[in-house]
């Protein structure tokens, strides 16, 4: 199957509603400059969420084909969970994505995959499509475990997802001594645990929801590195952190085809 590719913006704990209102048009410049087909490479950008409302009105009031998503949810429908987001909120928002276990919220809010698999069920009942996160840490990576790791952290996620969620889900798979450290690892360092996660998604579903789901790379993706890692046949996508926060550098990511 043909899968397109995705490459998601994670901003991360960055730029206020007024930087966000013109980060998200010189992203529409450039990547009209550049001619890009959003039909070959869809375009999500993952603000904070005081960013979203602002993010909306400028893809609704000019039409753009971004498209964006929140960087966390709540498990919960609403009422007494101060500082929670709702699916609801989001989906009211226009939102597509929703991150869930980035390696921050694991690391510093101390989410389980459990947690993690409970949102990711939670965002594709509100017709959301989780970005669904899992990667190693150094340790592991120096014992040579980390498709074991990885393929651990997929199995306890996904415990309750069916086929039809995971094949309209996204995986990324962050190595966390990649993140922001500009290391990166090799195209082949990420097409080993990339391939690993889609072999063990065909073993617990299918071929087709295995041939269906997206997979990302994420950590230091850069223009000077997405084509190799774009070249690797598990890789579906990047989930972009530093370098999505300058316009002209995530649409040459985005474009990295040409
Ligand atoms: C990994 C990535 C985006 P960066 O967290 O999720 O960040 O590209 O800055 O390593």
């Amino acid at each position: 199957m043909a899968r397109t590719p995705i490459m998601a913006g994670n901003w991360k704990m960055n730029l206020d509603h007024l930087e966000a209102n013109q980060l998200v048009q010189k992203l529409a410049w450039s990547l009209g400059d550049l001619d890009h087909d959003y039909g070959k490479v869809e375009v999500a950008v993952i603000p904070p969420f005081t960013d979203l409302r602002t993010v909306q009105t400028v893809v609704d009031s000019e039409g753009l084909k971004i498209k964006y998503g929140a960087q966390d949810v709540s498990t919960h429908d609403n009422g007494a969970y101060t500082g929670e987001i709702s699916t609801d909120m989001l989906v009211k928002l226009g939102c597509t994505y929703v991150v869930v276990g980035h390696s921050e919220r694991r690391e510093y809010h101390g989410e389980s995959n459990e947690l993690i698999g409970a949102k990711a069920k939670k965002a594709l009942e509100a017709g959301l499509t989780p970005i669904v996160c899992c990667g190693e840490a150094l340790e592991v990576r120096k014992e040579g475990r980390q498709v074991e790791y990885v393929v651990g952290q997929i199995d306890a996620m996904f415990a309750h997802l069916s086929g039809k969620d995971v094949a309209s889900s996204v995986i990324a798979y962050e190595p966390i001594w990649a993140i922001g450290t500009g290391e990166v690892a090799t195209p082949e360092d990420a097409q080993e645990v990339c391939g690993a996660i889609r072999r063990r998604i065909a073993e617990l579903y299918d071929d087709s929801v295995a041939d269906a789901v997206r997979i990302q790379y994420g950590g230091s993706v850069k223009s000077s590195n997405v084509v190799e890692i774009m070249a690797q046949p598990d890789v579906d996508g990047a989930l972009v952190g530093g370098a999505s926060l300058k316009a002209d550098e995530f649409a040459k990511i985005v474009t990295y085809y040409k």
